[in-house]
Parts: structure tokens; C-alpha cells; sequence
């Protein structure tokens, strides 16, 4: 296909409730949008960098400078752009693989929306829906946390993870555990919070069941992460960490982690969650999808990935209330009810199946929108 515009959207969406992990608290997720139109069709795709670098280095306005100086002119300039080709055409940036990700998704849905496939035909899918868990942040006190994840019980959720750092960690894990009783899937995500002396500390916590321990130090440190799983009981499970395959091989191997995160966005795309996804199943270690606060846009190619056969657990893949009281797309996810309760059914129109409402594009726009051409 030949790209003839890229446009990027910064928009700013009210969150129906503040989400605070051990890194920020956020009431509002600004956001930015990738809007590409090609010789055969329109797509749409959005970047998971948050507003501020404080998950990773990229942040939205970071993307959209490297859209705009680096990476559009490459694509602009190609004469057959496709999604298989935005990672080697882009390959001479260092990183950005958010920003990456971006791209290549919105290419992605415009050329399976040009040849009627869906993201999950495109990616592999082999269920048409997904059990669904619910981040839960840190509260103000354990009140409000038990309301909070009382209140996701009773939607349906089939695994509640809980945010931790450290003076937040085995008290809430002991009182949520206790109002869902043992059996219901329970895990912690510390983003980066710890540090290697806290290991004696985080074995406390073994005693709860816990499906695993997410990232609890900081991202370049694998060694940690090994000495922390010979340790403890829980299983470790990597998100920041995991930005490639090779990386996700290497630390597999030096049993650093033996669940792994998947977040399209911190590998620089849907293909590279795919061979993620596949080095995955080859080692027997489980995978579940990550989140980071999409909209319907994001939302809908994530479910399509959590259908591949290797997602055995529950993903950050929750319903668009979780977040945002009116969504932007026509096809708001919704939690399944009787034998579906708890799960996303997998959209299957072309490309990632979901309608950007541009009228709420417009109306929430930070910016005016910028064509590259
Ligand atoms: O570490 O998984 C994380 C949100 C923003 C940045 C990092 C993370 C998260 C979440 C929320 O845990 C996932 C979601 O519900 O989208
Ligand atoms: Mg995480």
C-alpha cells in the first residue's frame, strides 16, 4: 500500500474514578491517536505512552515528536507500506517502540480492513472470548479498596491485581484475599517500587496465593528479578522489562520470569507480541495481555491478541467502564454475562472491528490535529 497521511490527535479523556500505582496517580488519560489513510483504506491506532515518562522513557508528546521528525517521513517516503514493513522501515530509530506501535497497528487496521480480515484472523486468534481481569490502584485506605474491588467482583472480573510499593503491600493483599476468599485469582504489580533488599519482605507474601509478582524492580535489572524467584514461592512475572523477544528469551533462560506481561506497545507492536506470544508457548511459560488505559481503539486489538492460544490468563483487558464513562468508539467493551461473565468477546468486523466516534476526538482534542503528508 502506499501511506498518504498520517494525522495525530492528542486527546485528554476523563477517568471515572483516579488511578494511582506506585509511579503516579492519573485523573485524566491524555492520549495520542494515530489516524493513517493509504491508497486502500483508513486506520486507526493508539499509543500507549502516558502523558509524562514515568512508566518508560516515551511519553506523548516525545511520540508525537518522533512521529513527526523521524519515523512519518520514513513511511510517507516508502512506496509500499505495509504493517510487516513499519518495523524494518523504522529499525534506524533507536527504541520508541511505543510510537512504533502505534504506526504499525494503524497500518495494520487499514490493511485488513482493506482485505476483510479482523485483527484476531490477522494475529492467530483461536477463541472468540477473553477471561478479563481488573487492575485496582492504590486507595487513600483499605475501605475504599475493598469497595473498589467488591464492586469489580460483582461485575464479573475473573482476577483482581493490585497495585503495590512499599508500606502498601501485605496488609491490602491480606484484606482483599480475605473478602474474596482463596480461591479467586489474586495478583500484585509493584512497577519498579522495590528494591533487592526488600526480598525477605515481598517472601511475606507468599502465603496469600498469589498468581505472581509483577516487576518489582526496576526494568534493567534481570539479576534481581532471578535472585527474587529462586527465593520466593509466588511466581515473578516481567512487564516493564520485556521491551523485545530477545529480551524476553534472555531472561526466561536465566529464570527471571516464568509468566510474561505482553503489552503491544512496550515491544514495538502486534507482530513482536506474536513472536513474544510464540518463544512463549515454546517454553511453556504463560502469558497474559496487558494494559495501559486504552480506549476502544487499543482495547480492540488487545482482546484480539488475548485470543492467541498461549494467553492462559486473564489479561488488563477489562470492559471501557473501567475507565471511561462514554468510550471513543461505537462499540463500547461490555462484560459478558451467564457462561460469559467476566469475559470480552473478540470483535470480528475488518481490522480491529471498532468505530472511532470523531466527533469525541474532536471534542476532547488537547491540540489541533497535525497531517503529515
Ligand atoms: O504496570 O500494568 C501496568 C497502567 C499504566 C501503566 C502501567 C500499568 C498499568 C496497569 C493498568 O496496571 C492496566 C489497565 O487496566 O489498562
Ligand atoms: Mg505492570
Amino acid at each position: 500500500m502506499k501511506l498518504e497521511s498520517i494525522t495525530l490527535h492528542r486527546v485528554a479523556m476523563p477517568l471515572v474514578r483516579p488511578f494511582e500505582t506506585s509511579f503516579a496517580r492519573q485523573t485524566t488519560r491524555v492520549l495520542l491517536l494515530v489516524h493513517v489513510r493509504t491508497s486502500e483504506a483508513e486506520g486507526w491506532a493508539e499509543c500507549v505512552a502516558m502523558e509524562g515518562p514515568l512508566y518508560s522513557s516515551e511519553y506523548v508528546e516525545g511520540a508525537e515528536h518522533v512521529i513527526r521528525s523521524y519515523l512519518a517521513p520514513a513511511l510517507l517516503k516508502a512506496t509500499d507500506v505495509t504493517a510487516e514493513t513499519v518495523g524494518p522501515l523504522t529499525a534506524f530509530v533507536v527504541g520508541h517502540r511505543m510510537a512504533k506501535a502505534a504506526l504499525e497497528a494503524a497500518v495494520l487496521d487499514a490493511q485488513l480492513r482493506a482485505s476483510g480480515v479482523s485483527f484476531g484472523g490477522y494475529l492467530g486468534a483461536v477463541t472468540d472470548w477473553v477471561d478479563c481481569g481488573v487492575s485496582v490502584g492504590i486507595s487513600p485506605d483499605l475501605d475504599t479498596l475493598l469497595d473498589e474491588v467488591s464492586g469489580y467482583v460483582d461485575e464479573g472480573y475473573r482476577r483482581i491485581k493490585l497495585k503495590i510499593k512499599p508500606g502498601w503491600d501485605l496488609i491490602p493483599v491480606y484484606a482483599v484475599r480475605e473478602l474474596i476468599g482463596p480461591d479467586m485469582l489474586l495478583q500484585v504489580d509493584a512497577n519498579t517500587a522495590y528494591s533487592a533488599a526488600d526480598i525477605a519482605h515481598l517472601g511475606r507474601l507468599d502465603p496469600f496465593n498469589l498468581v505472581l509478582i509483577e516487576q518489582p524492580f526496576v526494568e534493567e535489572d534481570i539479576a534481581t528479578h532471578v535472585a527474587l524467584a529462586r527465593a520466593i514461592e509466588t511466581p515473578v512475572c516481567l512487564d516493564e522489562s520485556i521491551v523485545s523477544v530477545g529480551v524476553a528469551l534472555d531472561a526466561i533462560e536465566r529464570g527471571a520470569t516464568s509468566v510474561i506481561n505482553i503489552k503491544p506497545g512496550r515491544v514495538g507492536g502486534y507482530l513482536e507480541s506474536v513472536r513474544i506470544h510464540d518463544l512463549c508457548v515454546a517454553h511453556e511459560v504463560p502469558v497474559w495481555c496487558g494494559g495501559m488505559l486504552e480506549t476502544g481503539v487499543g482495547r480492540a486489538a488487545n482482546v484480539a491478541l488475548a485470543a492467541l492460544p498461549g494467553f492462559i490468563l486473564p489479561g488488563d483487558t477489562s470492559a471501557s467502564s473501567r475507565y471511561f464513562a462514554e468510550d471513543l468508539v461505537e462499540e463500547p467493551f461490555v462484560l459478558g454475562t451467564g457462561e460469559h461473565a467476566g469475559q470480552l468477546a473478540v470483535p470480528t468486523g475488518p481490522g480491529t472491528g471498532v468505530t472511532v466516534r470523531e466527533d469525541l476526538v474532536r471534542d476532547w482534542a488537547l491540540v489541533a490535529p497535525v497531517t503529515l503528508r
